[in-house]
């Protein structure tokens, strides 16, 4: 087994969100507990948006540090893999480790410890590995983990929900004796108080850069119990999405807007042929937007795969 030298830093990705940033911190915490150290230490990878701000507030938990470059440091990196996702600095030989829920696109010299697993949450996957090592999970982190699998799952409502994420959103709720769904709307409220945000931290709040293929495709998401609000601003917002994709020289970008009450998702996509993602979305654009698409609530399952496949 290679000897670790000096600290580990356990770190999500970038943009982070809730799953990310509770994930470093779970994550490290098993290690710490499975290896019998105290060289794992979670970061976090930039600010945190405002529904991991009201979750850390409501349950008195404390942010890591930001971690703002990571060159020469020693990382195991969960809930990400791809490099266009890593912190600065981040050099794919220096990475020990990865756990995470996405699809695996990885390459480097040595053999590491990768633990993978289709669930709805990287932290359900952390979840299982404190039950098969027989270790507990402390009280303080047991709320971090069922909000963010509620997060990552949009309160169990995702297709990429598992038989597991249920199991364990039960099991937690019972002991902390909270309603998971009231939970649930209370965070993404918090997510989705847009009114007095500019246009550049809504597309930005949950965002995740891709290659596809050589296209380089960014993809945020917006989580909200009412499309309406976030409807009005579609022509700022869009403007706002031409400037980056020009500025940043990106092949496309796309905004999901998802309607987490209704459950489906509506697109603004900024590119040079956005007929061909409306086709591949198999809908239609007026007026700035596509129609609702009713079940879409996913990126990394009803997204990233059809522009893998079709772009
Ligand atoms: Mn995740």
């Amino acid at each position: 087994m290679v000897k670790h030298m000096g600290k580990i830093y356990v770190v999500g990705h970038k943009n982070p969100d809730t799953d990310t940033i509770v994930c470093a911190i779970t994550m490290a915490d098993f290690l710490n507990k499975r290896d019998k150290t105290d060289i794992y230490e979670a970061r976090m990878s930039g600010k945190p948006n405002s529904e991991s701000e009201f979750i850390f507030n409501k349950f008195g938990i404390k942010f890591p540090a930001i971690l703002e470059d990571a060159k020469g440091k020693q990382l195991y990196l969960v809930d990400h893999n791809e490099t266009s996702q890593y912190v600065a600095g981040a050099e794919v030989e220096n990475v020990v480790g990865i756990l995470d829920h996405h699809k695996i696109n990885f390459e480097n010299t040595k053999p590491i410890e990768i633990t993978t697993r289709p669930l709805g949450s990287s932290n359900s996957i952390v979840y299982c590995l404190f039950e098969r090592h027989g270790l507990k999970l402390s009280n303080e982190l047991k709320p971090l983990v069922l909000c963010a699998i509620l997060s990552d799952t949009v309160i169990l409502k995702s297709p990429t929900t598992a038989a597991k994420d249920r199991e364990i959103v039960g099991t937690l709720s019972k002991e902390l004796n909270i309603d998971y769904q009231q939970l649930g709307m209370e965070m993404f409220k918090a997510k989705s108080q847009i009114s007095e945000k500019s246009a550049e931290h809504i597309i930005y709040n949950d965002f995740k850069k891709f290659d596809f293929h050589g296209k380089k495709v960014g993809i945020g998401q917006v989580e909200t119990p009412d499309l309406r609000e976030i409807e009005k601003r579609v022509i700022e917002i869009k403007k706002k999405m031409e400037e980056i994709k020009e500025k940043d020289k990106y092949h496309s970008l796309v905004l999901m807007l998802t309607d987490i009450i209704e459950e489906g998702t509506k697109l603004i996509i900024v590119s040079k042929n956005p007929a061909a993602f409306a086709k591949i979305f198999n809908t239609r654009i007026k007026n700035n937007l596509t129609d609702f698409i009713p079940g879409m609530m996913s990126r990394k399952k009803q997204v990233v795969p059809m522009l893998i496949e079709k772009l």
